[in-house]
């Protein structure tokens, strides 16, 4: 078939304005994935600079201010963070032979688990100043509180309501996701009536009943941190606070070099609102 210049001219400037479009098309897809920073149904809405080095066990937010416990022998630590900038306001250490896990802050006192010392530190919430210690019988992994009692997970399924004077436990709660009991739960914070758990050692969070122990939805983190930022399996999500009052939740993990503030997108809020 022989084409008039014409028509050359008419087909290439088609085929020009084909791949135009379709380029157009490519362009905004990719936009839209690399501008994509929605994760399980939350909006991203800072990043919070956060200590690379800082192998987070618990983080918790109070009157302004967010409070982290950090992991480790020989790095343990407990510190103060301004929720803006990420910068270390207040830190103490903790001694080389207590590996820091879970932390909550009930009643102007912090109380930091341990892993494997059976030892809980106890600390005035402004000076941290240590007050007392209590002790037990497990490994400790995550704490949260829902204002009249202490709760603790210990990488079971098993979650324990402890007195907030005397850390004796007043009951339990088995967690199970739709049969099945789920396990390695680890950082915790009690949201509006919810246990949020971290689920060891994936990205992912579940919403407990504390009554009933049922898992009512599991939300997948793991677009949050590439692999590449990763840089490290032992470096996974295990920090979740609470923003009551502006009902922001923050997120963080183990060496992350951020702690998240987001905001809920979809309907989470909204449906719990309406059950109001
Ligand atoms: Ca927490």
């Amino acid at each position: 078939m022989i084409y008039t210049f014409d028509e050359v001219f008419s087909k290439c400037f088609r085929l020009m304005s084909d791949s135009c479009l379709c380029g157009i098309i490519l362009s905004v897809v990719c936009c839209l994935s690399a501008c994509h920073n929605d994760t399980a149904g939350f909006k991203i809405e800072d990043r919070i600079p956060h200590d690379e080095y800082a192998f987070t066990q618990g983080l918790l937010f109070h009157e302004g201010y967010l409070y982290e416990s950090t992991g480790l022998y020989g790095h343990s630590s407990l510190r103060r963070l301004d929720p803006k900038t990420g910068e270390v306001l207040q830190q103490v250490n903790l001694p080389s032979t207590y590996f820091a896990e879970g932390l909550t802050l009930f009643r102007n006192q912090l109380i930091q688990l341990t892993w494997r010392e059976g030892t809980a530190f106890v600390y005035h919430s402004k000076t941290f100043e240590p007050i007392k210690r209590f002790y037990y019988r497990m490994e400790g992994w995550g704490l949260t509180h829902n204002g009249d009692f202490l709760i603790m997970s210990n990488g079971s399924a098993t979650l324990y309501f402890r007195d907030p004077q005397t850390f004796e436990i007043v009951k339990t709660v088995k967690v199970r996701e739709r049969d099945k009991p789920l396990s390695h739960l680890n950082e915790l914070e009690f949201i509006r009536g919810e246990i949020w758990a971290n689920v060891y050692p994936t990205e992912d969070i579940v919403r407990i009943d504390p009554q009933s122990g049922q898992v009512k939805e599991r939300m997948h983190f793991a677009g949050l941190v590439s692999e590449d930022e990763r840089n490290n399996r032992e470096n996974v999500l295990n920090g979740i606070a609470y923003n009551d009052e502006l009902q922001r939740v923050y997120i963080t993990g183990k060496r992350y070099s951020y702690i998240y503030r987001m905001t809920e997108k979809y309907s989470l809020w909204s449906d719990l609102n309406r059950q109001r």
